[in-house]
């Protein structure tokens, strides 16, 4: 049997300056998961910094913490049976072009003239990972 999961999901500054934020809550609570905690929050660049720390290095990693503090983000503590792989599931691939239809990504993202991947949504890997981001997003 499989033990209840947390996850944690972010809806990106895209996704809130979008209104998508009540679009992918009602996903996440049409699969049958729990919305356990949730806040609006401005990332600060060490949060940002620390969340996004295995990619620290790549080409676009200034570019990703820019982005994640152009505006507000929505952090929710998601909790379910499987619910990593499934929020994984629900969001799609990272990139939006070619993410399926039916996903968030595949249903609200698309490619932007700058090159910069705006895919409205961040959902945890791993149980390590959400563990870790989890401690970041709701610290106190
Ligand atoms: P996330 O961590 O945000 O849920 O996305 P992911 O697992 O699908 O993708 P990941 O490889 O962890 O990348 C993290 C975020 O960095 C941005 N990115 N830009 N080549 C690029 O320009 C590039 N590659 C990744 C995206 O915002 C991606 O979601
Ligand atoms: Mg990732």
């Amino acid at each position: 049997m499989s033990a209840i999961e947390e996850t944690l999901v972010l809806v990106k500054p895209d996704g809130v300056q979008r209104n998508l934020t009540g679009e992918v809550l009602a996903r996440i609570e049409r699969k049958g998961y729990s919305i356990v905690d949730l806040r609006m929050v401005q990332a600060k660049r060490d949060q940002l910094a620390a969340h996004y720390a295995e990619h620290e290095g790549k080409p676009f990693f200034e570019s990703l913490i820019e982005f994640m503090s152009s505006g507000p983000i929505v952090a929710v503590r998601v909790a379910g049976t499987r619910c990593i792989e499934g929020f994984r599931s629900l969001a799609g691939t990272t990139e939006p072009t070619t993410a399926a239809p039916g996903t968030i990504r595949g249903d609200f993202g698309r490619a932007w003239e700058d090159g910069m991947v705006r895919n409205i949504v961040h959902g945890s890997d791993s149980p390590e990972s959400a563990q870790r981001e989890l401690a970041i997003w709701f610290a106190d």
